[in-house]
């Protein structure tokens, strides 16, 4: 395992001892929140907790839950005690980009249900302000979705459509993404509701004042930011 791979894996860690017994827990979507719904999976079936139902945030995650012995439910109005997750960028205030792995719209629906949504990461994802290394996620419905991306560009000129390949990359709700830099200066609240705003957009992968704590892991250590 990679240091970065071994720095996931203990940010992981720390979160899933939040996990308690009976616990309904939303399962995030990455390399990170892997290391979090093995964890989870390994403590089911040591007995060190029971009873645990996971709501996953993508096929991925549904099928590595099912995997490692996690039983899923689909997410319904009852809110989860729990949702660990990863991040693509991590700003101070714990404001979110995700969405990079392309299941954003499932993991907001999912961790706004959460009573704690916990944030897992390497020190990388840390920035001092949101946009600064990672482009925005944003999903877009397929039909039309070369007139919402010239809605876009006029919020956000630079940004291309997400590939796979030669053919446009589709998420798991059958959507488009459109991945754009945010200009330095740009206010996260107002962006987010002028992009909510945009016809033609699903959702973005601005998460504004939703995380409620985060795992930081660094060659010295595991920061808890709040
Ligand atoms: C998900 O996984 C996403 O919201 C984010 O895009 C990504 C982070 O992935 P990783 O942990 O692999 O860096 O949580």
């Amino acid at each position: 395992m990679s240091d970065l791979e071994a720095l996931k894996k203990e940010a992981a860690l720390r979160a899933v001892a939040l996990v308690e017994s009976g616990m309904r827990v939303g399962l995030g979507t990455g390399s990170t929140a892997k290391y979090a719904i093995e964890e989870l999976g390994r403590k089911l079936s040591s007995g060190e907790l029971s009873g645990i139902v996971g709501v996953a945030t993508s096929e991925a995650s549904d099928a590595l839950a099912r995997q490692v012995g996690i039983p899923v439910e689909p997410l319904d109005p009852r809110p989860l005690d729990i949702a660990i997750d990863g991040a693509d960028e991590i700003a101070p205030n714990l404001d979110l980009i995700k969405g990079l792995g392309g299941a954003l719209l499932r993991e907001k629906l999912t961790e706004v249900q959460a009573r704690r949504f916990v944030v897992i990461a390497d020190h990388t994802k840390l920035v001092e302000r949101i946009g600064e290394k990672s482009a925005l996620p944003i999903e877009i419905a397929r039909f039309g979705f070369l007139s919402t991306i010239e809605r876009l560009r006029e919020v956000l000129p630079a940004g291309r459509l997400r590939q796979n390949g030669a053919q446009p990359y589709v998420t798991d709700n059958g959507n488009y993404i459109f991945d754009a830099q945010i200009p330095a200066g740009q206010d996260s609240d107002a962006l987010e509701r002028t992009l909510k705003g945009t016809l033609g957009v699903v959702d973005t992968g601005l998460f504004l004042g939703m995380a409620e704590r985060a795992f930081v892991a660094a060659p010295d250590g595991v920061t808890e930011l709040t």
